[in-house]
């Protein structure tokens, strides 16, 4: 087998995704894979169909593992988001057109299994405490029996847009910009959950995301005083440059920490799992190089008591949230799932994916990933410039968004 023509799909159903679709000599068969990487998009497209495509076409698409390395190291230059995320809707082509041609899923492939469903989370956001009780109140009626919890900051100077939904198709030349402080945010998030714990009592798993602001302190001393509230976990309390802050935060509390939505390989998270300074890996199988550094990824943390909780934003798309459904049916050590809904729009475009019900994901037991690109549908949808919004302190400076 033969890889004869590789596709790179830019589309923007309501939001821009960089589809991928390997095709092979033999006929009809082909794999879809997810690359998208929000704010740059474009960096990705060119770095497959420029840079990657004429390396590979004539390799054989069954060679994954050679593949995965020829790209990786073959190649020279490495690791980074833009090259590990064109990497990895490679690899999930790959996977796809394995499956196909064995006639099994992609989780067969991966060992089969090993429970019927994925545990998962969504998002519940409000301006205040009561919005995102209400919020609250609607996904567990979904079913859902884990939600993450974020609210605005108001007062003491800032405007209540942190921890919102932003417009990253906002119509102006710059990204949305927000505005945080810490010390608002660090009186405020633990008063959160204990208004959340006395409304909805015990029984619900809450979540929080930190998203990469805190210092170790300001870490340590938000995972002490949320430890009265049972958080399922505090996710991304610190930049991802400062791994061995982890060190300083880890004593501070029981409250779990997961970390990982900026790492781009096994190799930005080794030190925290061998020294069992997290609790659950949380990078993007559509930024770590696929499902092939994943796999690694679970395996190596299986054996340090760490579990896998792989992001699923919306600007995942729904092959990539298919790729991390496949993972987490068949390792032993899943976590949890990040689960949000597609607009509707976007299953014109793509079709499979995940099946939500009742609080899990469940994947259909079809050859492959499950997932198809209508590229009709997806020319109707030209790629839009849009980028994540940015963060000022009140005096101006930058900060993490
Ligand atoms: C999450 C995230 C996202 C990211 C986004 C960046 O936990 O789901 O933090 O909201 O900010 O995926 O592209
Ligand atoms: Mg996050």
């Amino acid at each position: 087998m033969k890889i004869t023509d590789i596709k790179v799909i830019i589309t923007c159903p309501g939001r821009n995704f960089v589809l991928v679709k390997i095709l092979t000599d033999e006929p009809g068969l082909y794999g879809v894979g997810d690359a998208t990487l929000n704010g740059r998009e474009l960096s990705v497209a060119t770095t497959i169909t420029d840079h990657l495509k004429p390396l590979l076409l004539g390799k054989d698409p069954d060679q994954i593992e050679d593949i995965w390395q020829y790209i990786y190291r073959g190649t020279y230059w490495r690791g980074g988001p833009v090259l590990m995320t064109a990497l990895a809707g490679i690899d999930i082509a790959l996977w796809d057109i394995k499956g196909k041609k064995a006639g099994l899923p992609v989780y067969s492939l991966l060992g089969g299994k090993c429970r019927h469903g994925a545990l998962c989370y969504t998002h519940s956001s409000g301006e205040d405490f009561e919005a995102v009780a209400d919020s609250i109140r609607r996904n567990i009626e979904r079913g859902f029996k884990a939600v993450r919890a974020q609210v605005g900051l108001k007062g003491e100077g800032l405007k209540g847009n942190y921890g919102l939904r932003y417009s990253h198709l906002n119509k102006s030349t710059y990204p949305e910009e927000q505005v945080w402080e810490p010390g608002p945010y660090l009186r405020t998030i633990p008063k959160l959950f204990e208004y959340l714990r006395a409304k909805f009592g015990e029984d619900i798993e809450l979540l929080h995301d930190a998203h990469e602001r805190c210092t170790p302190i300001e870490a340590g001393r938000l995972l002490k005083e949320l430890e009265p509230y049972k958080l399922f976990y505090l996710e991304d309390p610190l930049r991802p440059e400062h791994k061995e802050s982890f060190r300083r935060i880890r004593g501070y509390s029981t409250t779990p920490i997961a970390m990982g939505e900026l790492f781009t390989s096994k190799w930005d998270c080794l030190t925290l799992i061998t020294e069992q300074l997290i609790d659950y890996v949380r990078c993007t199988v559509t930024h770590i190089g696929g499902i092939t550094e994943a796999k690694k990824i679970s395996a190596i943390s299986e054996a340090f008591h760490v579990k896998m909780a792989f992001q699923g934003p919306p600007d995942v798309s729904p092959i990539g949230h298919a790729a991390n459904v496949h993972l987490n049916l068949a390792i032993p050590n899943f976590g949890i799932q990040e689960w949000t809904f597609h607009e509707e729009v976007v299953r014109e475009v793509i079709t499979g994916g995940p099946i939500y019900e009742d609080g899990y994901l469940s994947l259909l037991d079809i050859p492959g990933i499950g997932c198809d690109i209508n590229e009709e549908a997806a020319e109707k949808y030209p790629y839009k410039r849009a980028y994540l919004p940015t963060c000022r302190r009140l005096d101006g400076s930058v900060q993490d968004w």
